[in-house]
């Protein structure tokens, strides 16, 4: 007995299965989610006697009632069943139904041994049988959805082993869980599951490109905070490229993760240890070396006791995923390290996300109230940081990406030349539609009925528009004056620009628009430059989703030079979009009526105050997003005329009360479709537009 206690300080769990490896492509079709991942590091670590030292545990299956604390009955029923004849034909045709997700006859079980498996750990960790341990499962799990199966991902494994924690061992003692989650992506599903729980402190480190990265969701930047009694217990760090090392690792780990994690205090850290941030793998684009993951783990064992459990996410190349668990085995294990700090200093972009990230929570963990020295980089300067010491751990060679799996990594360059060649496809039958309704239009142009009927573009929306009495004077006076509407948002993209003129909805748009009395197509359209800084705010629209929407500052800066697109329409029709941008045009939603307010917003005289004044703030509407209609110049003799914020808006987004967000992929890919069609950049120039303006805030 004596004995068992004083070994058991160094008690290290390694789960390891073959069943696990049961889950492949139905016809062996190459998948960087593999069964060659377990085995590669079960190799490993046996070639290299690590496996020998730890307590080797075998699977267990989860029971129902465990998987059921974080997902839907019918999703455990289907993907229990999904391996059993029953689906033998309808198998591919289910797993297409998903988000990368594939099936064969091994996924079920192995499915329920991974979850069973982290759970069988945890609870190992949390009696003290072990002092921490490592589950080499698969499927991982940290994308899997309360009724969904996504991104490799069939059950949330580290969820469910949460859950059964805190709600199903009381006897335990656990009752603050931290959730680590350092694979390249956005544990999305985990995120979800305890977004409005306390008791769950979940810390993601991920890829976001601004929302391009897989699996590209608003919700993983770092304004997703948590709700009600879980505010404060999300913390996100959204990396805006790849390339992201141990030194960026290490100052989010020393200026977010580690000073909240000491005030949480928390009972047991579960590890959603994905390795596709290694250096080599094939999807994540980063390079953290197993010295970069060994200090990782080495900083979070000084918390809960050292109650670790680390469960394999994701991580796709053999070499990089085997050296990473192993050099993570021997920190738990308690070998002796050397950590040189990091070769390579943070971006600067880390020490601008770590800033966003400690902002938007100070108030939940005031340890991240201090301000942070001005250079980051003064503090991750190359000084050997001596904390154990140690020979034999080299980090990977250059042939690091020999093994590499066949999918390569997704960017936004990538998906905005997918969606532009989409569209094109689409293109040329939009515009044989549109010419078919300019001349019909154009024809019912001189008599404007109080009524009138609009079709979609599809055909399938029907909308009456209400055009009262009241309104009819005002419209038939701008209906005479012209304008030139500039948009440097999603309008700069024509079709999506027609919604408003035509009503109807366009690529990427979630709801129609009623469009404006006047249907006729603009007179012109030209492009420009103007000496305003374009960013990104609010965190979700209607139309677009999660995201922020572009706005233009509307003070004037010369080192600006922001694209705008400009349409010649008649005021009346600039008048229809500000209701349309400000959402106040009434819908009964019964019958598809939309009811227009009975005045405008900005008329002739307005336009002439705002040629010498620049902008005018509307006061019936100040509350609205786009309140604030500016002055841009004239062209051609007429005035030039956007819609943005008011500077009072600006304020709020430079002291943080309002966020600034970067826009959601669908809005995004809109904007570049605007730029690429009009001609004005390439799909890199114009994605790098949007970038830099979404990155460089106020
Ligand atoms: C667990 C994990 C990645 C899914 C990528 C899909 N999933 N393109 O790493
Ligand atoms: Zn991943």
């Amino acid at each position: 007995m004596a004995a068992a206690a004083a070994s058991r300080a160094a008690r290290v769990g390694l789960l390891y299965d073959e069943r696990m490896c049961a889950h492949a492509t139905p016809d062996g079709e190459e998948h960087p989610e593999n069964p060659e991942r377990l085995r590669a590091i079960w190799r490993k670590l046996n070639a290299e006697g690590v496996a020998s030292r730890c307590v080797v545990l075998k699977a267990k299956e989860a029971e129902d009632k465990y998987i059921a604390s974080v997902h839907s009955n019918n999703h455990i029923k289907l993907m229990k069943e999904i391996s059993s004849k029953k689906y033998d034909s309808s198998r591919n045709t289910i797993a297409r139904k998903y988000n990368s997700i594939y099936f064969n006859k091994g996924s079920s079980e192995s499915a329920v041994l991974a979850a069973g498996s982290v759970i069988e750990v945890a609870e190992k960790v949390a009696a003290g049988e072990l002092r921490s341990a490592i589950a080499l499962v698969r499927p991982p799990g940290h994308h899997a959805e309360h009724d969904e199966a996504m991104g490799f991902c069939l059950f949330n494994n580290v969820a469910v082993a949460a859950n059964y924690l805190l709600n199903d061992r009381p006897d335990l003692g656990i009752k603050k869980i931290l959730i680590v989650d350092w694979d390249v992506h956005h544990g999305n599903g985990t995120q979800k599951m305890f977004y409005n729980d306390p008791c769950v402190l979940f810390f993601s480190v991920h890829r976001f490109d601004y929302g391009s990265f897989y699996p590209a969701e608003g919700d993983a930047s770092h304004c997703f905070i948590g709700e009600e009694a879980g505010k404060g217990y999300n913390i996100n760090v959204p990396w805006e490229h790849g390339k992201c090392g141990d030194a960026d690792y290490i100052a989010a780990w020393d200026h977010v993760l580690l000073p909240v994690t000491e005030a949480f205090d928390p009972d047991i850290i579960l590890v959603s240890a994905g390795f596709d941030a290694a250096l080599g793998d094939p999807l994540g684009g980063c390079c953290i070396t197993p010295n970069g993951y060994a200090l990782l783990l080495t900083k979070l064992l000084g918390f809960a006791k050292g109650r670790i459990v680390m469960a394999l996410e994701g991580g796709y190349n053999l070499r990089s995923i085997a050296n990473s668990v192993f050099a993570c085995a021997k920190v738990l294990l308690g070998d002796k390290f050397t950590f040189s700090s990091p070769e390579m200093q943070p971006f600067e972009s880390t020490w601008r996300i770590i800033q966003a990230v400690r902002n938007e929570l100070k108030t939940y963990w005031p340890v991240l109230s201090s301000k942070l020295p001005e250079n980051l980089s003064l503090r991750i300067k190359p000084s050997p940081i001596e904390l154990y010491t140690s020979s034999d751990s080299e980090p990977d060679g250059e042939d690091v990406d020999e093994l590499s799996g066949a999918v390569s990594s997704v960017n936004v360059i990538q998906f905005a030349d997918d969606a532009i060649s989409e569209h094109l496809s689409k293109m040329k039958l939009d515009e044989e539609n549109l010419a078919v309704k300019t001349a019909s239009s154009c024809s019912a142009a001189e008599h404007h009925p109080t009524d009138s009927v609009e079709v979609d573009k599809d055909g399938s929306v029907v909308l009456s528009k209400r055009i009262s009495d009241l309104s009819l004077a005002w419209r038939s006076d701008l209906s005479r004056t012209h304008v030139w509407y500039a948009s440097f948002g999603s309008n700069m993209w024509k079709p999506r620009f027609l919604c408003y003129i035509q009503g109807g909805k366009a690529d990427g748009m979630s709801i129609p628009c009623c469009g404006s009395r006047d249907t006729s197509s603009p007179r012109g359209t030209m492009w420009k430059t103007v000496p305003h800084r374009l960013l990104f705010g609010r965190s979700s629209t209607p139309c677009w989703g999660t995201g922020g929407v572009a706005f233009l500052n509307p003070e004037m800066n010369y080192n600006e030079k922001s694209y705008v697109c400009m349409y010649k329409i008649t005021l009346e029709q600039f008048n229809d979009i500000l209701f349309q941008e400000n959402r106040l045009v009434l819908e009964d939603g019964k019958n598809g009526n939309v009811v227009y307010p009975d005045s405008s917003l900005v008329d002739s005289s307005e336009v002439e105050f705002m040629s010498t004044n620049k902008a005018i703030h509307l006061e019936p509407i100040k509350d609205s997003w786009y309140s604030n209609v500016l002055y841009l110049g004239d062209e051609d003799e007429l005035p030039i005329l956007t819609m943005t914020c008011p500077s009072s808006d600006i304020e709020r987004y430079k002291s943080g009360e309002l966020p600034l967000v970067p826009p959601s992929k669908t809005y995004a890919a809109t904007l570049i479709k605007g730029l690429v069609e009009g001609k004005q950049l390439d799909a890199d120039g114009a994605a790098s537009y949007i970038n830099a303006a979404a990155a460089r805030g106020l």
